[in-house]
This record gives structure tokens, sequence and C-alpha cells, in this order.
């Protein structure tokens, strides 16, 4: 089916007929469990739930939820106890996409790289926040607002990868990828973003064959709105029409995702590809449709 909004990424987990086996990292709360149990309910699902297993069944029966079939506890006491367990599940193959649950990031990703129990792969890992823009009309892909601090300039090359294969997973075929900064030339060394943005989008250019445009660098407003492109003169593919967002640094990037979210309460899939599984990463603070939205495209990625 072709996915138009964020609400068609769950549509699609759900019409592929699947049941991956998803692995809740402190499912202990009350926005995780609603998810999750939406997800089981629509069939794409079966869960393992690792946390404080009373607290679990007492937000179950508050929100009228039957830990039925589709759901295995397992008691843990500490949160270290917690991440680890959920990720051997997947380590192990009993579960096929790790939920983080009510547990920090950093805690989680730990876990997740560890050395000899973890999920490493090999490749690098980064966030993917996929969104859907009415002013715009289409799907945007927001990258990294959660776990690579201060990417070098190999790391982003490795970052826009990431999001590329996620836009070419939701159907975007010829991903238009807009290397971020404050202004859209180079402004060097006074604004090293603008820097690392130019050599991302050479590098790509000239060393990958990809369907995908990057260009950078750009203000955001050049790199999302056709308007502001007429007034400014920026030219190029992906000015005014960039569906992929590509921050400098996490903080920009945190903070674009956490004013979208607060400001406008807009609903995000956010996901984690790069481990061996892909890791369905939402903020605590998100949404119960962000958190469900989350797991359906991490189920999805599962098919890459
Ligand atoms: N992908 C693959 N391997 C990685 C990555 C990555 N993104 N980051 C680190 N590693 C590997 C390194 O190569 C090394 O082998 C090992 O992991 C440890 O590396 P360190 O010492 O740089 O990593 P840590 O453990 O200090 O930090 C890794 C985190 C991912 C925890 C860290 O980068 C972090 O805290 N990110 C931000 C998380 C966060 O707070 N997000 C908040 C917004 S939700």
């Amino acid at each position: 089916m072709k996915i138009k909004t964020v609400s068609d990424i769950l549509e699609a987990a759900k019409a592929s007929g699947k049941t991956w086996r998803i692995s809740v990292a402190a499912a202990h709360d009350e926005p995780v469990l609603k998810s999750v149990a939406e997800a089981v309910e629509a069939g794409f699902v079966t869960a393992l739930l690792y946390g404080d297993e009373q607290k679990i069944r007492n937000l179950a029966e508050e929100q009228g939820i039957t830990l039925g079939d589709g759901f295995t506890i397992i008691p843990t006491s500490t949160k270290q106890e917690t991440v680890t367990k959920a990720v051997d599940a997947v380590e192990e193959g009993r579960a096929d996409v790790l939920v983080k649950g009510i547990v920090a990031t950093a805690s989680l990703l730990r876990a997740v790289l560890n050395k000899e129990l973890g999920l490493r792969s090999g490749q690098l890992l980064s966030h993917v926040a996929v969104f859907y823009a009415p002013v715009y009309n289409r799907l945007m892909l927001l990258t990294d607002p959660a776990i690579n601090i201060t990417p070098n300039v190999h790391r982003k090359v490795l970052i826009v990868r990431n999001a590329i294969k996620v836009a070419q997973r939701l159907g975007i075929e010829q991903p238009r990828v807009a290397m971020l900064a404050s202004v859209d030339t180079l402004n060097y060394p006074a604004m090293e973003a603008t820097l690392d943005a130019a050599l991302v989008a050479k590098i790509i250019r000239s060393t990958e064959k990809t369907n995908a445009v990057v260009d950078g660098p750009f203000a955001l407003d050049n790199a999302i709105c056709s308007d502001a492109v007429s007034k400014k003169a920026r030219r190029g593919k992906v000015a005014g029409r960039a569906n992929i967002l590509c921050a400098p640094e996490i903080e920009t990037a945190n903070v674009l995702y956490k004013s979208l979210q607060c400001f406008a309460q807009v609903t995000f899939a956010g996901v984690v590809i790069g481990a061996r599984r892909p890791l369905a990463v939402s903020s605590r603070a998100d949404s119960c449709e962000t958190k469900l939205a989350s797991i359906a495209l991490a189920c999805l990625m599962c098919d890459q």
C-alpha cells in the first residue's frame, strides 16, 4: 500500500498479514502499555513485557487491557536487569524488534551496544523520526534526534544512508536529503555545520550509487518550503522539496523534534536502525499514537 502519512505506517503493518515478536524494555507505563496492547489487538505483534509485573498488571486493569495470549510478562526488578533481559530476548532470537519503554535512551543503547551480549552489527546505529507535514502534504524524516551526539562527516554520511533506507522502505524511491545548517552558504570556520553539510553531500554524490539526492547546507525554510526558495533563490532538486532533514548534531534535531511534538502535537514514528534488529524508539513523553506508530515502523523495517 502507498504510505502517505504516519497513520498509513500503522495500516501497512496491519495489512502485512505478519506477526512480529516484540521485546518491550520497561513496559510499566500507561502510554507504553496502551500502545503495545493496541499493536497486539491489531494482530501484527506478540509482546514480551519486561519490567515491574505488579505495575504492569495494575495499569492493564485500569486501562481495561486483557493481558491474554499475545503477552508474556517477564518480571524484572532493576533498570539494568530490565534492559539487559529485553535486549537478550532479541539477541537470542526470541524477539524481532526491541521496543523502548519507560527507560532512558542512553541506558537502552548501552545494552544494545554491549560488546558481548548486545545487538551490534558493525553498522552505525542512528535514529530516524518520521512525521507527516500537512502544510507540505508530505512525509518527512528527521535524523538524528536521539543517538549520535556530535557526529563527524563520516558518521553523517552513515546517518544519511540509514535515513535513506527508512525512506525507501516507506516507498520514497528518490529521497531528497537536506543537510541542515542555519544558512545556505559555506561559512567556515565560523559555522562548521555548513562545511560538514557540503562535504556529506559531495561524498554521497561522488561515491554512492543511490537514487537519493543529497544537498546542503540548507537553512530549514529553504529545505522544505518552496516560497522561501523563490525569495532567496536557492536552487537544486532538494531546495524547497526535501523529505529527509539531516541535522548537524543531536541538539538541533532533538529541539526540532520536541518543538513539533510540544507546539504542534505532531505524531512521529521513531526507529533506530543499524543494529542487528530494528528498535522502536520514542521519547518517554511521546503520545500513545507515536509509540504505536514507532512499533509499526520498526516492524516494517524488519523486512529491509
Ligand atoms: N553506532 C554504533 N556503535 C556505536 C555508536 C553508534 N551510534 N555509538 C557508540 N558506538 C560504539 C563505539 O564504537 C564504541 O565501540 C562503543 O559503542 C562505546 O562508544 P562510546 O564510548 O562513544 O559510547 P557511550 O557508551 O559513551 O555512548 C553511546 C551512546 C549511544 C549511549 C551515546 O552516544 C549517547 O548517550 N547518545 C545520546 C542518547 C541520549 O541521551 N539521547 C537523548 C535524546 S532521546
